[in-house]
């Protein structure tokens, strides 16, 4: 039987299990890959491990988050992260270097390998053909130490695509057309492999921006095969070495076909708040703009930069606008400085902000009170710009181009003539940005500031779980809104207790204050509950908080896997129309958990306040019991536990 994309990787990196769909796999991470915001807590916790050196083929720190430096916290950071690479085989990034994502896609990634990234985006690695996936930093802290990545064999679902894209219709609008399709919940469990002859004329990036965005889906990743354009993209970066041909078999099998024709496809937009809510950028009528974002590692690449020069070339960005361009990459901002598109950008008076994540993780250029921004990024979730208020949609460079031009959302093709760009045959390697480790590992001194916290350690589960319902949500809840980032809370990211003060913040500024009086407690939620980032402080930090148990009628899988990870027992209802048997404030029983679980038998939760009893269901592996029981991997690692 032939196979697809992800089982040719996935086989060839398989430590344990069967696969197929849903089974408990292990698979072999060949690199990984951290950011500040992540990295900090992800390095603590390689410290916490013991070990000497990463047993990786390659492991690469990046700096692209938490950039302003309003205090001396982030710059700490910086600084301990670089030593700590430093001291561990580990390649730095520096600030500035560019986004993770697209540095990765440009320098270091290898088709056919598998990648694991503390960033949901990792999977943005999938345009050149690499199994790339999510995980939350201690999961990439143990694949660091060379131990597996455990997953759910996902299914497959094949996107076919046929036809060309129109003038100013571009990969983002096809990988919005999917979400309209499969929603945020839509690709939980799955890999979206991309195919058909319609991918022939998708360069990297287009593919990249695809695979990128693919997170939003929920997919445990997105791939692309890796060919003859892929080799080009190599060729381009002076790796013609790394390449290597990969594609599925004319007989694989797949959970489920998509077939999109690119010729149909039109412009489109996802509205505020979230970015499966997509129409048409031309039904959306009369809505003024105030903002107008250019960058993210969903739309940074050097043909997306050329384009937005040559749309502003000649003209002026709108009075009421305010414009931003964050470059993907020093290579890429370099690259439109060689060859002129910056000025452009410049002349039609756009705001250039230093090549990293930036506003899209509300790292600056938050906008004003009730704004409407419209960015080519990947996520608007409420409040993730920092400011509450604003209305975020989510475009590609050219609907944004059209936006700061005119001041209205306004289709792109009514700008005209769609203007060739000519991509450069030679572009710049000065790879001087990703700094190597130390030769002499012994003498490297590793540089802690104060607001590096040393790491909470979660107590072992007690046996019987008894506590009140701190919290009950709706559906599609984030991580941004369990734990919030944005320039005020980034920079707390080394040090829990701190951060912890910020546990649903926007949602529910007493939730803190009620955890600790009730000394800790359970969330109810809804349908697809932790979607969004890596971000482990999101489980983390309600940790420290006290939080022991989480049920939902469905988890996000970062999220999911986040929570058993520092001990937190992650159920489900049996029948989902039991989440209305339960409110924020009853107090809810669990006898016996702990040794029920070991067991594998049917578990009940008493509702003690509505005198209740209701069925939840775990899908937790024997070791992942094992975890939750321990208190979290940390301490299952440390007890032996592998
Ligand atoms: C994001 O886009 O939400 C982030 C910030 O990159 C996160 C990681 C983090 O919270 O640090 C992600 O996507 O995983
Ligand atoms: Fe950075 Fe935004 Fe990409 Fe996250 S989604 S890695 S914050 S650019």
């Amino acid at each position: 039987m032939g196979m697809n994309l992800a089982e040719k990787i996935i086989s060839a990196h398989l430590v344990k299990g069967k696969m197929e769909p849903g089974e408990d796999i292990a698979v072999k991470i060949d690199q990984t890959l951290t950011q500040d915001a992540t990295g900090t807590m992800s390095y603590l916790q390689f410290e916490a491990l013991g070990l000497k050196k990463v047993r990786t083929e390659l492991s690469v720190s990046y700096v692209d988050h938490n950039m302003l430096q309003s205090g001396f916290e982030n710059a700490d950071d910086h600084k301990y992260l670089q030593s700590v690479a430093s001291k561990y085989g580990i390649y730095f990034s520096r600030p500035g270097n560019g986004i993770c994502h697209q540095v990765h896609l440009e320098r270091l990634g290898v088709p056919g390998k598998t990648l694991l990234g503390s960033d949901s985006h990792t999977p943005t690695g999938g345009g050149i053909g690499m199994m790339a996936m999510g995980a939350g930093g201690l999961d990439v802290a143990v694949a660091m130490g060379g131990g597996a990545f455990y997953l759910k064999m996902p299914e497959v679902v094949r996107v076919y695509l046929i036809g060309k894209l129109k003038p100013f219709v571009t990969a983002k609008d096809i990988i919005l057309e999917v979400l309209r399709i499969l929603s945020v919940k839509g690709g939980v469990g799955r890999v979206i492999e991309y195919g058909g002859p319609g991918i022939k004329l998708l360069s990297v990036p287009q593919r990249a921006t695809i695979t990128n965005m693919g997170a939003e889906l929920g997919a445990t990743t997105s791939i692309f095969p890796s060919d003859d354009n892929t080799k080009a993209f190599m060729k381009l970066q002076k790796r013609i070495k790394d390449w290597t041909a990969l594609e599925s078999d004319d007989d694989a099998r797949y959970a489920k076909t998509i077939k999109i024709d690119l010729s149909r496809l039109e412009p489109l937009i996802a509205r505020p708040h979230s970015p499966d809510s997509v129409v048409k950028v031309k039904a959306v009528k009369k809505v003024k703009v105030d903002q107008v974002c250019i960058g993210s590692c969903t739309n940074s690449s050097l043909a997306d930069l050329m384009i937005t020069s040559a749309l502003f070339k000649g003209k002026k960005v709108h009075p009421e606008v305010s414009c931003t361009i964050t470059p993907g990459s020093k290579q890429v901002f370099e690259a439109i400085a060689d060859n002129g598109a910056l000025t452009n950008i410049i002349a039609a008076g756009a705001r250039i902000v230093e090549s990293a994540c930036g506003p899209c993780i509300g790292m600056g250029q938050a906008p004003s009170s009730g704004a409407v921004s419209v960015r080519s990024f990947n996520r608007n979730f409420p409040g993730r710009s920092g400011t509450k208020d604003a209305q975020v949609y989510l475009a590609s460079p050219e609907t944004c181009v059209a936006a700061a031009l005119t001041g209205y959302i306004t289709d792109p093709r009514k700008l005209g003539k769609y203007p060739r760009i000519r991509l450069p045959e030679k572009i710049r390697i000065d790879d001087s940005g990703i700094l190597a480790p130390s030769r002499t590992p012994a003498k490297v001194k590793i540089q802690r500031g104060p607001n590096i916290a040393p790491l909470p350690i979660n107590d072992p589960m007690p046996s019987t779980l008894e506590a009140e319902v701190l919290l009950k949500t709706g559906d599609n809840i984030t991580t941004d809104h369990i734990m919030p980032a944005g320039a005020k809370i980034l920079p707390l990211r080394s040090n829990i207790p701190k951060i912890a003060e910020y546990v649903y913040y926007y949602v529910d500024p007493d939730f803190v204050t009620r955890a600790k009086e009730k000394g800790g407690g359970f969330i109810v939620g809804g349908e697809n509950y932790g979607q969004g980032s890596s971000r482990e402080h999101a489980a983390l930090a309600p940790m420290y908080l006290g939080l022991k148990m989480v049920l939902t009628k469905s988890f996000a899988r970062i999220h999911l896997a986040n929570l058993i990870n520092f001990g937190i027992l992650p159920l489900t209802f049996a029948n989902p129309d039991d989440y209305d048997k339960i409110d924020q404030g009853d107090r809810l029983k669990l006898p016996m958990v702990a040794d029920i679980l070991s067991t594998g038998a049917d578990l009940t939760v008493k509702n003690l306040t509505k005198e209740i009893d209701i069925q939840v269901t775990y899908s937790l592996t024997s070791r992942e019991v094992q975890i939750v029981r321990a208190g979290g991997l940390l301490n299952y690692t440390r007890g032996g536990g592998k």
